[in-house]
């Protein structure tokens, strides 16, 4: 079992040649292939992959939250994917014998890659303080220690329950029910880290937190605007979203400081017949690259040149629509003619022509869509940047009609379907008064914590138990020392996990690992199979069935996990935990009370495609206090690098996800045996005399002056803007202070390290 996988060790040559194929083809394939061989798995990996994300039966792909292809699309699968089916399926187990074998000292030197290969673990596992091993514990007595140490807290508020947006819509409500049951809306969830900016941007100009589109209007539209997102490594079934439209004669208009694979051509994954003739099909019609932190101001650009179209026609704008439906135009129109072109190209870093050449694509365009991810999100000003978004789409009309709208990519499988089920630590009163009336509780009204804000009152020692239901904490969140320190210094760490992680290690004076199944598992309760439910980015909610045996005997389902919990904690409640567990079917029953939309759930999740929640905005009904989509007239940040600095965005590479990793290697970036590196412009190396692969010290400067430093990190000469660099989470969290976070969405600063390098001293 000691054994690590000796390539990853092997410290091999690190290369850096620039990528020139297609996204997907050949490559994913290959690439596909050497994972299922490592994680010896080459007969179950392609059977399940046939059965994931079918029109009936199968199992939702946990790779993202992508659509499913409505047209019942066979193999509607793609690289990353794949990988990420057959990381949950190995055949490889964590069982006692490997926690007798390693105390945690020594598996706290172990890398991050090697902690998550050891594969699966098997049964519950307690941390014991003399021996500093993990030990087994029972189901019964891990719930009882759960239970107990909740209730010996002086107040609820003590306790933080983290969601990953893994989490399906049963476990997930029945885990936000036992929360505010118990007395908090301590609920921190990845979205903290991810989509918040978006949530709070668009449920203030159009009164919903989500986008309007569906993959229907992505096949109709006429022009695409995709800002932030790398879409070959992270959405991959996005391309085939791409090619299609180009292919039909759509504008495609990428904005991000990276040219990114997904922005020139693939070959879509389903596609093996253009594989073997290798005729890729182009994905995109424009790049611009803005600085890092610079689509605001290009984006007002583009609303700006809009505005100077319509003296000379008219129908730029659609005024009928301004009129009918939003609020606020005349000020934002002052705003737009008050900001100067020079402003704007400084801010932006991108020059007026190349904003006309966009802002005509636009005009051109009977029907845009504006799609983006995290290059928009993780940054100090993210809600008013997806606000002027939206500014830009209402000025055309670019909503409530088919092919237009905003279309936000989010991350994890079920991260929108956390937040539609109940996971928020500012729950709205409507929400709470249904929940109290349907489930006989008296949730508290008081706001929760969030990621950043549980991190920080860990530290101060006011909250004292953590559970983490998926995930890998420790990791995710920013500034890895202190939020570190921070889960140290709990009586009690609680990890719902597939997989042992970093998490586990840095642990509370008590811990436990319980270990679930996964989504490809088959999940019996009570002699039937369960279904669970989950939903993707653009609303569809559809049941997701497990084909496999599980990987254990000893696994318990999430919903089940969390209703063990409950009834420890909670000894005289009135839930019926216990039979919602027997039965999902009856969790759905009151899901379909307490939640808008899912009235006659249980039917409606098992008709062919699920169903599509309704999206008031859509349909032009506007919950906001105008009861109009309102215009938003936020002044342009000053985001140019002071001199000497640089603006350094953290970013995944094709072969990791999340704080998972494949392996070293960034195909599409031309990378092979490197994480431990920085994209920089090739003109601030040489200010610097830094040449490629020259060992760098990166040091960020926070908000309060505070500085942290990266060491011996490798300089990759890459095309960015100058002033802006790029590197890898999450082992640059390192660099992001736990009090750098967004006025605005209390994200944390991701995208926007503010950073010097320079080259390291010789070692010695
Ligand atoms: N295979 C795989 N799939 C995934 C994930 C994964 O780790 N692996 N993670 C999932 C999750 S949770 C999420 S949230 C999504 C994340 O999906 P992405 O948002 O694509 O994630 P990142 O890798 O952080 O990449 C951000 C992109 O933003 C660009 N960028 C950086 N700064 C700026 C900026 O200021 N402006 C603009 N316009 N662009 C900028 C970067 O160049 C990069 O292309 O993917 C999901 N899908
Ligand atoms: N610097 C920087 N940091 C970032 C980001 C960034 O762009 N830059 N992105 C942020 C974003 S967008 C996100 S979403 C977060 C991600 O943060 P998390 O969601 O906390 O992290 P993941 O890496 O997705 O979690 C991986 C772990 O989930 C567990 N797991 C996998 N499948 C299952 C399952 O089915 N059930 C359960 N219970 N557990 C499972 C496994 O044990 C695995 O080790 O990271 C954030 N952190
Ligand atoms: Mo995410």
């Amino acid at each position: 079992m000691d054994e690590r996988d000796g390539k990853h060790q092997d410290a091999a040559q690190p290369e850096f040649r620039p990528y020139h194929h297609p996204a997907a083809g050949w490559g994913a394939a290959k690439s596909v292939t050497e994972f299922l061989v490592r994680e010896r798995e080459l007969v179950n990996g392609p059977r399940a992959i046939m059965k994931m994300n079918h029109e009936n039966g199968g199992f939702d792909c946990p790779g993202c939250a992508w659509p499913d292809d409505t047209k019942g699309l066979h193999l509607d699968i793609c690289e990353n994917g794949i990988k990420h089916v057959t990381w949950e399926m190995t055949r490889k187990r964590v069982d006692r014998e490997f926690f007798a074998a390693h105390p945690v000292a020594e598996l706290a030197e172990w890398s991050d890659f090697d902690l998550e290969d050891q594969g699966r673990l098997t049964e519950p596992m307690r941390y014991d303080p003399a021996s500093d091993h993990y030990v087994p514990i029972s189901w019964a007595e891990a719930f009882a220690l759960v239970g107990r140490t909740l209730q010996e807290l002086d107040s609820p508020d003590q306790a933080a329950f983290y969601t990953s947006g893994r989490l399906g819509n049963e476990a997930t409500f029945l885990y936000q029910l036992m929360a505010r049951e118990f007395g908090t809306n301590n609920l921190p969830d990845c979205s903290n880290m991810c989509h918040e900016a978006s949530g709070r941007a668009l449920q203030a100009s159009l009164g919903t937190g989500k986008g309007t589109v569906d993959l229907k209007d992505w096949e109709m539209t006429d022009a695409l605007f995709i800002l932030g997102v790398n879409a070959a490594s992270n959405a991959p079934r996005m391309l085939t979203a791409l090619a299609e439209a180009y292919r039909r004669g759509a504008q495609i208009v990428h904005i991000n400081p990276l040219v990114e694979a997904a922005s020139t051509r693939t070959i879509i994954p389903h596609e093996f017949a253009r594989m073997a003739t290798f005729r890729p099909t182009r994905t995109g019609t424009l790049n611009l690259q803005p600085r890092i932190g610079g689509d605001m101001a290009l984006v007002r650009g583009m609303a700006k040149a809009v505005l100077e179209e319509q003296k000379s026609d008219p129908k730029a704008l659609d005024v009928e629509f301004i009129e009918r439906h939003t609020a606020g135009f005349a000020e934002y129109r002052a705003l737009c003619e008050a900001t100067s072109w020079d402003e704007i190209e400084r801010q932006s870093g991108v020059g007026r022509a190349e904003i006309l050449t966009a802002a005509r694509v636009y005009c051109e365009a009977d029907r845009s869509i504006v799609s983006w991810c995290l290059g928009v999100t993780q940054h100090e000003h993210g809600v008013d940047t997806v606000r002027e978004i939206v500014n830009l789409l209402l000025m055309r009309g670019n909503l409530g009609r088919e092919g237009a709208g905003p279309s936000p990519v989010r991350g994890h499988s079920n991260v929108q379907g956390n937040r539609t089920c109940g996971i928020d630590h500012r729950p709205d009163e409507a929400f709470l008064q249904r929940l109290a009336g349907v489930c006989d509780i008296d949730p508290p009204r008081a706001h929760g914590l969030d990621t950043v804000g549980t991190v920080e009152a860990m530290h101060r020692g006011d909250v004292k138990v953590f559970v983490g239901m998926g995930g890998n904490f420790a990791l995710a969140a920013p500034d890895t020392p202190y939020t570190s320190a921070a889960l140290r210094k709990c009586l009690l760490t609680v990890h719902v996990s597939t997989k042992l992680n970093r998490s586990h290690l840095v642990h509370g004076r008590q811990a436990l690992i319980l270990p679930c199944l996964g989504r490809t598992e088959k999940d019996h309760q009570r002699g039937s199979l369960q279904a669970t439910s989950v939903e993707d980015s653009m609303s569809m909610v559809h049941l997701s069935v497990g084909m496999k045996r599980p990987a254990s005997p000893h696994l318990l389902s999430e919903p089940a996990i969390i209703a063990g919990m409950a009834r420890a904690a909670l000894p005289g409640s009135n839930t019926p935990w216990e039979k919602y567990v027997e039965d999902y079917d009856r969790i759905r029953d009151t899901m379909a009370q307490v939640l808008d939309g899912f009235e006659d759930f249980n039917r409606r999740v098992r008709l062919p495609l699920g169903f599509r929640l309704r999206q008031p905005a859509r349909e032009l009904v506007f919950r906001t206090p105008s009861g109009r989509a309102e215009f938003s007239t936020a002044a342009l940040p000053d985001v140019v690098p002071v001199a000497g600095t640089l603006a350094l965005g953290t970013m995944r590479s094709h072969d990791q996800w999340n704080t998972t990793i494949y392996s070293d290697n960034d195909r599409y970036r031309g990378i092979k045996n490197l994480r431990t590196l920085v994209f920089m412009n090739a003109d601030d190396m040489r200010d610097r005399g830094i040449r490629r692969f020259d060992d760098v010290d990166i040091t960020s400067t926070a908000r309060d002056g505070s500085t942290r430093t990266l060491r011996r990190y490798k300089a990759i000469p890459y095309d960015i803007p100058r002033g802006c660099a790029a590197g890898y989470m999450p082992e640059m969290n390192v660099l992001c202070a736990i009090g750098d976070y967004s006025t605005q969405s209390d994200q944390p600063l991701m995208k926007h390290l503010k950073v010097t390098v320079e080259a390291s001293q010789p070692a010695g």
